[in-house]
């Protein structure tokens, strides 16, 4: 062993800057509702929901006893060849809030596998439909779906690809919707650009659809920086899909629980995929856990395809763990009681005006909204990409709010229980700091 192992130094933390953090470590100990608190004792207003995933707000009380509780009577059954009742439950009870038809639902643990989980899914339906040629995931230019192998390969951020290989083969990638020219300054849906799912016959008459397994896009794209769909682009999406036999899949690990209002956003803005695939907002974050709804019709088609034995060789030892499931259960309780998927809507106006009154600071070149979502886009310091955004984020922090940085870009998106008092604190912390950033 190495003697100069300090406490920082074993932790190779996720998608951080590890040296720059452990110089200047900050870090949280505690939370509650709308805060966090801070190893220096500071309460931090908690603008993202920890990682857009925390809908209910911090250490919810039914939670914590639910996951207590079963901790102490079941703390694990296997789910292969075996049951329990709570993820049988939980299923059902998740299929109520899915889109009409995706009542069939698969467990994960994160948002990284119920990707990896909905891509392999989407392979065995069309091999189980007779279409074993159609092979080919395409995924869209700035998308984010994890960091599994599969979740890469669709997803069209070159730094999470670039060390890693050629990923898996024939995937292909949408283009983009993001427009600065055209839509800048968007409240709720944008205008122009719902041709660009046009981009998808491109790619159907370049590869021909008998290739063509699935296509997977977030219907808002969150991690590159809230990239909100144009108006019409999602229902022209499903139209091409439905003209090729092509399995739409929106991945809603962000969008799904409230987060734009609804269950869903695929319920909420009328464009039902295939599969929808989910995680964050499920436990409330409490115990990690994902899940994937299909279609009933297509996992008949899988269940059908085979006389005896297992259907699907997939899975995972926590697919549905005791602890997960009671916290999703708890957490799905808590929405339904407090009206929480109803919040963006309620106070959608009042965020979109709070987050738009920056429109003119200085840096600032977009504002984004939709449902309790936004984005404030900076323009790049010369020369050094990222680096304004990231000073914004260490300030808002050492300010007592929590936001995102991704690339030049602010995100925020806080627990659904937020209060006009405090989205006022948030926008009017970031417009007083944006004037002390160069
Ligand atoms: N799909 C989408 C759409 C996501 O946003 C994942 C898959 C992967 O989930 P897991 O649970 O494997 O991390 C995500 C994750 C950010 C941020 O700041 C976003 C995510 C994760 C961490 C940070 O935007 N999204």
């Amino acid at each position: 062993m190495r003697g100069d192992n300090d406490q920082l130094a074993s932790f190779w933390m996720p998608f951080t800057a590890n040296r720059a953090f452990k110089a200047h470590p900050r870090q949280l100990v505690a939370a509650s509702g709308m805060y966090y608190r801070s190893n220096d004792g500071r309460d931090i207003l908690d603008g993202t929901a920890g990682l857009w995933c925390s809908n209910a707000g911090h250490c919810r009380p039914e939670i914590a006893e639910a996951i207590a509780r079963t901790a102490a009577t079941l703390d694990f059954a296997p789910t292969f060849q075996l049951g329990h009742p709570l993820p049988f439950e939980l299923a059902q009870r998740l299929a109520a809030l899915m889109p009409d038809g995706l009542d069939r639902i698969f467990f994960t643990n994160s948002g990284s596998e119920s990707v990896d989980t909905a891509l392999k899914i989407a392979l065995a339906i069309q091999r189980a439909k007779g279409q074993g040629t159609r092979t080919r995931l395409i995924g869209r230019e700035r998308g984010y779906h994890g960091t599994g192998f599969g979740g890469i390969s669709v997803g069209g951020l070159v730094n999470n690809r670039r060390a890693f290989g050629g990923g898996l083969p024939g995937v292909d990638h949408l283009r983009h919707t993001h427009d600065l020219e055209r839509n800048a300054f968007t409240r709720g849906f944008p205008q122009h650009g719902a041709e660009l799912a046009d981009d998808l016959q491109r790619l159907v008459d370049l590869h021909g659809a008998e290739t063509i397994a699935a296509v997977i896009v977030e219907p808002m794209a969150g991690s590159t920086g809230v990239l909100v769909p144009p108006l019409g682009y999602l229902q022209r999406l499903r139209e091409i899909c439905d003209r090729h036999d092509i399995i739409l899949i929106f991945d809603e690990v962000i969008t799904a629980f409230g987060r734009v209002g609804g269950a869903t956003a695929a319920g909420t803005w009328g464009v039902i995929p295939d599969i929808i695939t989910m995680a964050k907002g499920l436990t409330n974050a409490a115990v990690p856990m994902g899940a994937v709804a299909v279609k009933r019709e297509l996992h008949d088609a899988v269940i059908d395809s085979v006389a005896g034995g297992i259907e699907l060789f997939h899975g995972y030892t926590y697919s549905g763990h005791p602890l997960a499931s009671a916290a999703a259960l708890a957490t799905l309780d808590l929405y339904a009681r407090d009206g929480l998927f109803d919040r963006a809507s309620e106070l959608g106006a009042y965020w979109e005006d709070a987050a738009h009154s920056l429109k003119g600071r200085r840096h600032v070149i977009d504002i984004r909204t939709i449902g309790l979502v936004a984005g404030i886009e900076l323009t790049p310091r010369p020369g050094a990409a990222t680096a304004r955004a990231m000073e914004l984020f260490h300030a808002c922090f050492d300010n007592g709010l929590l936001v995102r940085a991704t690339g030049d870009i602010i995100a925020l998106s806080p627990p659904l229980i937020v209060e006009k008092a405090q989205i006022d604190a948030m926008f009017g912390k970031i417009a007083e700091l944006l004037d002390g950033i160069d």
